[in-house]
């Protein structure tokens, strides 16, 4: 019973390590891409010892995406992309990318829900934003991460999914200056420590 009880936990305390950690829902067109190709999201194990992410599945509720084996090591991220090419065409080839099957989980410019799902369908994870994160309550300007070449990165990945610990991702690892205002632009960090977290 024992050794049943410690296999059990051992089982279920492994995929909870994993965490949405920032997304890019809105590539800024001009410098990155379009929406289509250029939408990614990240994955970080927190936990302390490495996840086989095989068969997790990622949804937005519509389309749903499966993940092919990849084992993330201890504070490891690792990124799916909707075009694992125009990634690469982009942020270079050393990035761990985790390929997929299935329907890319468009992420809605508005706001959407994700949610990753165990091989076994426990829920290990849930984001629900949307375009006002990254912005004050009160505040109608927008947000950084919408459309202008920010990421939308987690503060403190052992945190809440609200909108007070996920904000604009504040890197400028663009190699583009934004051709509107020739300022340097984030692209966010895909693959690396957030730029913006405490941690
Ligand atoms: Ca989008
Ligand atoms: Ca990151």
């Amino acid at each position: 019973m024992l050794l049943f009880s410690i296999v059990f936990s051992l089982v279920l305390a492994a995929p909870c390590d994993i965490v949405i950690s920032e997304i890019m829902y809105n590539p800024d067109g001009p410098t990155l891409g379009d929406d289509d190709s250029f939408e990614w999201v990240e994955f970080c194990n927190i936990g302390a010892g490495p996840v086989e992410m095989y068969g997790m599945m990622l949804s937005d509720g519509g389309n749903q995406l499966f993940l092919d084996p990849f084992t993330l090591e201890p504070g490891g991220m690792v990124v799916v992309a909707a075009d694992m090419q125009s990634f690469k065409g982009a942020y270079g080839e050393d990035i761990e990318l985790v390929s997929w099957d299935g329907v890319w989980t468009k992420l809605s410019n508005s706001g959407d829900q994700l949610t990753l799902y165990s091989e076994y369908g426990e829920v290990l994870d849930e984001l629900s934003y949307s375009d006002e994160w990254g912005v004050a309550e009160d505040d109608t300007s927008r947000s950084a991460a919408d459309g202008t070449g920010s990421s939308l990165e987690k503060v403190i990945l052992s945190g809440p999914n609200d909108r007070s610990n996920w904000m604009p991702s504040i890197d400028l690892q663009c190699p583009l200056l934004d051709p509107d205002d020739g300022c340097p632009v984030s692209w966010g960090t895909p693959g690396q420590r957030n730029s913006v977290t405490s941690q």
